[in-house]
């Protein structure tokens, strides 16, 4: 296995053809980076990194300056595989998750593609599909109808998670009654608050909800309001997934013992393959529910989530959040990530997939 020659942090924009709007935020464009490293005998590893700024506090140009000025250099020379060793650097750096989990992200593709193997089989290699949930934003009752019933009709997916936490409670409350209404038990149906509401407003609406059988909830309120969380997740009759309040592995192990959560949203865009390896390990361990996330990913991305899902039985247990690239204009994915009768297929190459088309990259990228 060869070092690590260059580490190129790309910035690039895509547009959304539909703008996703939730609790903590929206997203109209796709304005991320694409982490490419090559090794000095020419493999090269991928990976996409999707800002999140109003969650996490990292911005495109924040990445880009961390890998170019802060990582990169401390990596250029390093063995590819030795991703042990490679982490220990990486988290060495306090924050900045999305850009540490593209490296780690990147350095495992090139380490399965070293080996001529897919990375789902090198890290467990369970199945070769994800049954796929779609995240549905904020919207007019009608229209979220119509989405689903279309995301049904084209590509079989019958998971949701519905995005709540408007100030107006009773707007979310009748789209998801509207969505039991119309799709009854055909469709699963989760509800994710991006930390939209207090105790209070939280309680009143799972109170309103629980005769829809919500499969869970997600940060309905803030974590950091500890009281407030703790009450809810042990009213709460399904599990209360912690996403955005538990980033890292040390994290989800101290929400977990705190009562702030008893499911868990694994993202491979925050911790990439190791510190997504150390999640599961830790709640496979303890018997916690895992739900493969989605940080608004494009296709490389969901690449890399359905690649981490379909790699163990916990983590591909629940539907994985990896279609919401479908409403993006265009993306750099050459070999489109194919749904099919509502589940996100592996592709049997190797590595986890991710291939670009150098057009498309030429075209959208920023920088040049
Ligand atoms: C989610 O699950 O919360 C929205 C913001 C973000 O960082 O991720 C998304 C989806
Ligand atoms: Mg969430």
């Amino acid at each position: 296995m060869s070092r690590i020659a260059t580490i190129e942090a790309i910035p690039y924009c895509i547009d959304y053809a539909k703008t996703l709007r939730f609790a903590s935020g929206h997203v109209d464009k796709a304005d991320h980076i694409l982490l490419r490293i090559r090794t000095e005998d020419g493999v090269e590893g991928i990976a996409d990194a999707p800002p999140r700024p109003y969650t996490y506090g990292e911005t495109q140009r924040s990445i880009r300056a961390i890998i170019d000025e802060v990582l990169a250099p401390q990596l250029i020379g390093a063995r590819a595989d030795d991703t042990a060793r490679t982490n220990e650097v990486l988290k060495r750096t306090v924050n900045n998750n999305v850009a540490k989990a593209a490296i780690d992200i990147a350095l495992w593709d090139i380490k399965a593609k070293t080996y001529g193997t897919t990375l789902t089989r090198m890290l467990g290699g369970f199945t070769d599909r994800v049954q796929v949930a779609h995240m549905v934003g904020f919207a007019e009752t009608r229209d979220v109808l119509a989405e689903v019933d279309s995301l049904i009709e084209r590509y079989g997916i019958t998971a949701f998670k519905v995005k709540v936490g408007r100030p107006d409670v009773q707007q979310d409350i009748d789209v998801c009654r509207a969505l039991r209404e119309k799709f009854g038990d055909d469709i699963t149906m989760y509800a994710d608050g991006n930390r939209g509401w207090n105790a209070r407003e939280s309680a009143f609406v799972m109170d309103a909800l629980s005769e829809l059988g919500l499969a869970f909830v997600e940060e309905l309120n803030p974590a950091s309001e500890a009281f407030g969380r703790r009450g809810i997740v042990r009213a709460a009759c399904m599990p209360f997934v912690v996403d955005e309040s538990a980033p890292t592995p040390s994290d989800v192990w101290r929400s977990l013992q705190d009562g702030d959560g008893t499911a868990v949203s694994i993202k491979t865009a925050r911790t990439g393959f190791t510190d997504s390896l150390r999640i599961w390990g830790l709640c496979s361990s303890a018997g916690v529910d895992t739900v493969m996330g989605n940080q608004i990913d494009t296709q490389v991305g969901s690449l890399a989530t359905v690649a981490f899902g379909a790699a163990f039985r916990e983590t591909s247990a629940m539907a994985a959040e990896v279609s919401n690239f479908l409403d993006m204009e265009d993306d750099l994915q050459a070999e489109p990530l194919q749904i099919r009768d509502g589940c996100a297929l592996v592709p049997d190459r190797p590595g986890y997939g991710a291939e670009i088309d150098e057009d498309k990259l030429a075209f959208y990228r920023t920088d040049s």
